[in-house]
């Protein structure tokens, strides 16, 4: 979309204009209707973007077959919910399938339009929902993967996340107050001392601190983002907040947004844009207002000091006798048949919980001592390891080309034959974090990566082909920072051997021939 497109002579974009012409949350109602009417007789605007409201994805590349996307707080589900999701996705035999985000969330596809009543009253049974999922709504807010786990956490995300959903939301049934901002909205609560959020990529993110009187809450840093135009770390708002104000100041950032974002052109209209044209001081004050009170300034330092974990492996929690063992699904990707085992795997050796990351994979809390050994030899673990090679490990990537419209390349598969193909010829003593794009909107985070790959169109022998750009020296955890473009315009067919020898030359590879 160019920004001619999105401006309009009255100054709204037409994204504006649809909002305005009816609420997205207004679909909720009609959903009915739309199952009796079909896809193809449905209003196009109803169809293509204001089901988003419901995190209900018209799929150009899949016309008819829909993608659902959930909202799972904190990542943390439970096995019946996990049941469910696998339930209606099986019946879309091999058009069914799921994918893990990198917001800690989970993604269904192939859905029809006809289930859509059934699967949403099968939703409310178990306490899930999709609502305010995409479009210009607050994201599934992320916390620490291991909350509650980790004997050296600082703070148990799980309660407050699910707080701030309950208030954008109404508690699932979705809440106009909170369902036309100007853009998409993120937020991020860290726990621990890893960062295992990635709260610098969040447009508004908490971070563990004590303040001058060794009382903990959190630093706020707001405006972090990426687009295709414009990447930005978050900056600090030179604020700390106490754990109980932290839905309310949620609240006091979303108003300010949503009534004095820019809404002129969307590839302007992210907070950070905001902060551009404000500085931090006015909106801190405009917060501050809507907050009913004075904050106080940020805690000189934040807990933020270790390197960011992965968490895969078997890990000991702080409950004595317990573990939690994180399983590497690579690149996110779940069957029916897989959701179907890991939520009895979950109930046969633990108490039923599952949980997502960041990273696309996931973890089962709660496994007993005198269990652990035995789900060690489950055979989905030769599938899902706990114990994968270093490029698999980390791996990350986008939807890309096999779904999504936007995408210049595809992107899952290559991902996966690519680290398939590096580990092969290559030995790593340490993982190396890759992380596909399919385009510029960077959903697959490159800018976060060791080795970052963006989808663009690139040339060979004169002819179009797909390539990347590849990122670099994205940090994560303790300092972290964001990656820069670092070679561009690389012919997908050309780049293992650029992999390889960037993994030679900085991640201490050794080939395996020599
Ligand atoms: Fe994203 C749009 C997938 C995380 C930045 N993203 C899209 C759409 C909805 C485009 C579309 O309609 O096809 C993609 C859906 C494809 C599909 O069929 O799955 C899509 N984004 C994803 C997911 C599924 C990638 C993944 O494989 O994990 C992630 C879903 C997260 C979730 O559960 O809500 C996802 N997207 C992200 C992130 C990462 C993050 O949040 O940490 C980013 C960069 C961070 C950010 O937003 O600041 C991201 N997605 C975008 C953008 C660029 C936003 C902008 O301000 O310009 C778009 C395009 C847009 O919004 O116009 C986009
Ligand atoms: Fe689609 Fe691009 Fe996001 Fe990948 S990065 S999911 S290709 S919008």
């Amino acid at each position: 979309m160019t920004d001619t497109e999105t401006t309009t002579k009255t100054n709204l974009n037409k994204f504006e204009k649809l909002k305005a012409e009816k609420d997205g949350l207004a679909v909720k109602e009609e959903i009915e209707k739309f199952a009796s009417l079909g896809w193809e007789a449905m209003d196009v605007n109803d169809r293509d973007h204001r089901l988003k409201w419901l995190g209900v994805f018209f799929r150009p590349v899949t016309p008819g077959k829909f993608m659902m996307r959930m909202r799972i707080p904190n990542g943390v589900l439970t096995s019946p919910q996990l049941r469910v999701l696998a339930a209606v996705l099986q019946r879309y035999g091999d058009d069914g399938s799921a994918d893990i985000t990198t917001r800690q969330n989970i993604q269904l596809r192939g859905l029809r339009i006809e289930d859509l009543p059934d699967i949403f009253q099968k939703f409310d049974f178990v306490g899930l929902t999709t609502v305010q999922s995409g479009m210009d709504n607050v994201r599934n807010i992320t916390g620490d993967p291991v909350a509650g786990l980790d004997a050296d956490e600082l703070f148990d995300t799980r309660e407050v996340v699910q707080q701030i959903q309950d208030m954008l939301t109404n508690k699932g049934k979705g809440n106009p107050e909170f369902s036309n901002l100007p853009r998409k909205f993120n937020i991020a609560i860290a726990g621990g001392r890893d960062n295992s959020v990635h709260a610098e990529i969040n447009d508004l993110a908490f971070i563990p601190a004590f303040n001058s009187t060794q009382t903990f809450g959190f630093n706020i840093l707001v405006g972090g983002f990426f687009s295709a135009k414009r990447c930005e770390a978050a900056i600090p708002l030179n604020a700390w907040v106490s754990p109980e104000d932290v839905v309310a100041v949620c609240r006091a950032v979303l108003e300010v947004y949503r009534d004095n974002g820019l809404r002129a052109n969307r590839l302007k209209s992210r907070l950070m844009w905001l902060l551009d044209e404000w500085g931090i001081e006015k909106f801190r004050a405009e917060v501050e207002k809507r907050l009913g009170k004075t904050l106080l300034p940020a805690a000189a330092k934040d807990e933020i000091d270790w390197e960011k974990r992965d968490h895969i492996g078997v890990y000991k929690q702080k409950q004595p006798g317990l573990n939690y063992v994180g399983l590497n699904i690579p690149v996110g990707r779940l069957s029916a048949q897989d959701m179907f085992e890991i939520a009895s795997l979950a109930e046969v050796y633990a108490d039923g919980e599952v949980r997502f990351t960041v990273e696309q994979n996931i973890i089962i809390p709660n496994i007993p001592d005198s269990r652990l050994e035995t789900f060690l030899t489950e055979p989905l673990l030769q599938r899902f390891a706990v114990n994968p090679d270093m490029l698999r490990r980390s791996l990350v990537s986008c939807t890309g080309a096999q779904f999504c419209n936007f995408a210049l390349i595809e992107t899952k598969s290559r991902a996966l034959e690519m680290a398939q193909a590096l580990a092969s010829e290559l030995t790593l003593t340490r993982p190396v974090r890759i992380h596909w794009t399919g385009c510029p909107n960077s959903c697959g985070q490159p800018q976060v990566a060791d080795i970052g790959l963006m989808g663009t169109k690139a040339r060979k022998d004169g002819k179009p082909v797909e390539g990347v750009d590849i990122y670099m020296g994205g940090t994560v955890g303790k300092d972290a920072h964001l990656g820069n473009c670092v070679q561009k315009g690389i012919p997908c067919e050309d780049l293992q051997p650029v992999l390889r020898d960037l993994l030679i030359q900085h991640f201490g590879a050794k080939p395996n021939n020599s």
